[in-house]
């Protein structure tokens, strides 16, 4: 059993909280080790639709455990090659949306951004402190956070460590929506539905065309979106969602 997560079900929809909230979730490496462990099956699962993932009203995750890593030497990280695990975590396939309540700072606005998309609550705290603690992110934020909101914000948060809020997230595009604190899992948990409703491989492709983006030039990334445009036509899909659409109906598509 799992000791630093929670992993419940509702349907098609994985939702895991990270649970470690005397210590504000920090991301420990037996966390990471559950999350890939738990989540991997689940992943190639045809019967799982979407991931959620979330932390405690006070803290989706406060960073990277500081006091587990603050002994450690270089040979040490480098050996383990430490936190690299976090890379399956965003390989994976299945959509996955982060719903962010509260501090999301250091390695947890990275684990959020390592997401699909990201909710947050009227209470989000976003930011990368890292340069506080003489260091600077590690999994993956000067990168992501690059890629979604620019060079000159993402410079000034890797610079200052000062953190922002829901509102100014949104504004950046750091996050898709903000949602009152009271109501953020209700609409996160309705809206992954919703995508676990559709056909998991369009949807798998769907988040892989998107990502593409940040990877491929514009030409490179408009002729392989129109090539698996073409591929989905051999799926059972596309026969459906458009014969029902002609008739006039529900779709109703096949999990797999
Ligand atoms: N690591 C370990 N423990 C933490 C962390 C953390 N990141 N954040 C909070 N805690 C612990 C505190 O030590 C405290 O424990 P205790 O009660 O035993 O003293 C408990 O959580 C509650 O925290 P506070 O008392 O500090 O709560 P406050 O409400 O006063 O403050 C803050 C909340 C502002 C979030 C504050 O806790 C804070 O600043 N935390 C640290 C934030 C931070 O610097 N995060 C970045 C960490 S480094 C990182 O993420 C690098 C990622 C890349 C790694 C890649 C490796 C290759």
């Amino acid at each position: 059993m799992p000791e630093n997560i929670t992993i419940t079900r509702e349907g098609r929809v994985v939702l895991v909280t990270l649970n470690r909230p005397k210590q504000l979730n920090a991301l420990n490496s037996a966390l990471a080790r559950e999350i890939i462990q738990e989540l991997a099956p689940l992943d190639r699962d045809p019967s799982v639709g979407c991931f959620v993932l979330t932390g405690s009203e006070k803290a989706f995750a406060a960073g990277a455990d500081i006091k587990e890593m603050s002994d450690k030497s270089y040979d040490e990280m480098a050996e383990i090659d430490f936190f690299a695990e976090w890379e399956i975590f965003a390989k994976f396939r299945t959509p996955k949306i982060a719903a962010v309540r509260g501090f999301a700072l250091g390695g947890g606005c990275e684990l959020a951004m390592m997401c699909d998309y990201i909710i947050a609550s009227d209470t989000a705290k976003f930011g990368q402190p890292e340069i506080k603690l003489g260091v600077i992110a590690g999994i993956g934020g000067t990168q992501r956070m690059t890629k979604l909101i620019g060079r000159a914000k993402s410079m000034q948060l890797h610079l200052t460590g000062r953190m922002i809020d829901a509102a100014e997230a949104l504004e950046c595009g750091l996050v898709a929506q903000v949602i009152p604190d009271a109501e953020i899992m209700d609409h996160v948990m309705k809206e992954a539905a919703t995508i676990a409703g559709y056909a998991k491989p369009v949807a798998q492709v769907a988040r892989e065309a998107v990502n593409r983006a940040e990877e491929l030039s514009l030409a490179e990334g408009l002729l392989w979106e129109r090539r698996v445009f073409h591929s989905l036509f051999a799926t059972h899909a596309q026969k459906e969602g458009m014969a029902a659409f002609v008739e006039k109906r529900a779709p109703n598509f096949r999990p797999d």
